[in-house]
């Protein structure tokens, strides 16, 4: 962010008014069934490989992990996606914008039918323009029933670009803006609610770069985002604690979309865009930690998983651990 204090900034909601406790009364279902669905996307990022995410997380023994744990887990297979290769971009401003909101559309029926089975969704990507469509099923199932929802965001970027301020019209970078409403119409309006949450119940966590013109829409959207540099003043532990009260203020619960490329290159070397001084690995675990001690996880991605770039399938391991964490996976 811009050199105007990024600590004040963060802080403009007063830890007394976060109050993590006396959430709303909560109807979510004990979690016992697991149900993934891999996402082999790669139109909304600049280079190959993120579509190979869903099955490097199946190699590295996703479903044998959970299993262990007690829990039921289903795989649902993969959502089709157009092979890039067989594509032209319409929109040099917004690449692959129908395919991918075509793909997100079916995504969303598929994730809804997972809320309405009782079963928790995973979404494994695939780059993260798919979590438009994972927040849209969220967002309309909870809407329904009269119920919003937050969002924690875990990146390395902002992905709060629009069209407009994009300097590559790669989606991957927007689709948290589009998820507050901020976007192409196509993508914003997905769900059954407009916009899918609120920019009050959002909050992203792990930032360290950002486009130019990016740091002017986060201003405009007005939403909390905790960089890096909070995390080193504050402490991993003081930035879950806000962050986690605001995507839980007068929410039903909220949902975990997780950018590999948070957590720091030394853990999580394969991810589409690698950024420098991310989180380190127990840091990230107690992202994932803390959002299940809330019991108000409603659903989770992992996404930009790039085994191209991994070494040995150790990102995807490290990626299998993560969801365990966020399953419950104690160390005692
Ligand atoms: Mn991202």
């Amino acid at each position: 962010m811009d050199d105007d204090s990024t600590l004040a900034w963060a802080s403009r909601v007063k830890p007394q008014e976060l109050d993590v406790r006396p959430f709303h009364p909560t109807t979510l279902p004990m979690l016992r069934k697991v149900a993934m669905i891999g996402v082999p996307m790669d139109l909304g990022g600049g280079r190959r490989g993120v579509d190979m995410g869903p099955s490097a997380m199946r190699i590295a023994g996703l479903e044998e992990g959970v299993r262990r744990m007690g829990l039921e887990f289903e795989d649902r297979g993969n959502i089709a996606v157009p092979q890039l290769e067989s594509r032209v971009p319409r929109d040099p401003k917004a690449r692959f914008q129908e395919e991918i909101a075509r793909c997100c559309r079916r995504l969303r029926s598929r994730v809804e039918r997972i809320l309405e089975d009782g079963a928790f969704p995973l979404v494994i990507g695939g780059d993260h323009s798919i979590a438009v469509g994972t927040v849209a099923a969220i967002s309309s199932h909870h809407h329904r029933r009269k119920e919003k929802v937050g969002l924690l965001w875990f990146d390395a970027h902002g992905d709060m670009n629009t069209p407009q301020s994009s300097p590559t019209g790669n989606i991957h970078g927007m689709p948290c803006a589009m998820c507050m409403g901020r976007g192409p119409e196509e993508l914003t309006h997905l769900g059954e609610r407009y916009p899918m949450v609120d920019v009050g119940n959002v909050a992203i966590v792990g930032v360290r770069d950002l486009d130019a013109n990016e740091r002017a829409e986060i201003r405009a959207a007005g939403v909390q985002v905790f960089t890096m540099r909070e995390i080193d003043l504050l402490g991993m532990t003081e930035v879950l604690r806000r962050a986690l009260a605001i995507v839980n203020l007068g929410t039903v619960g909220f949902h975990l979309s997780f950018d590999l490329d948070g957590t720091d290159p030394s853990v999580a070397p394969g991810v589409g865009t690698p950024v420098a001084g991310g989180t380190n690995f127990r840091e990230s675990h107690l992202v994932m930690e803390q959002a299940h001690e809330t019991g108000r996880l409603l659903g989770l991605e992992v996404t930009e998983l790039n085994p191209i770039l991994d070494e040995r399938n150790k990102t995807a391991e490290a990626a299998v651990q993560l969801v365990l964490s966020a399953m419950g996976k104690r160390i005692l």
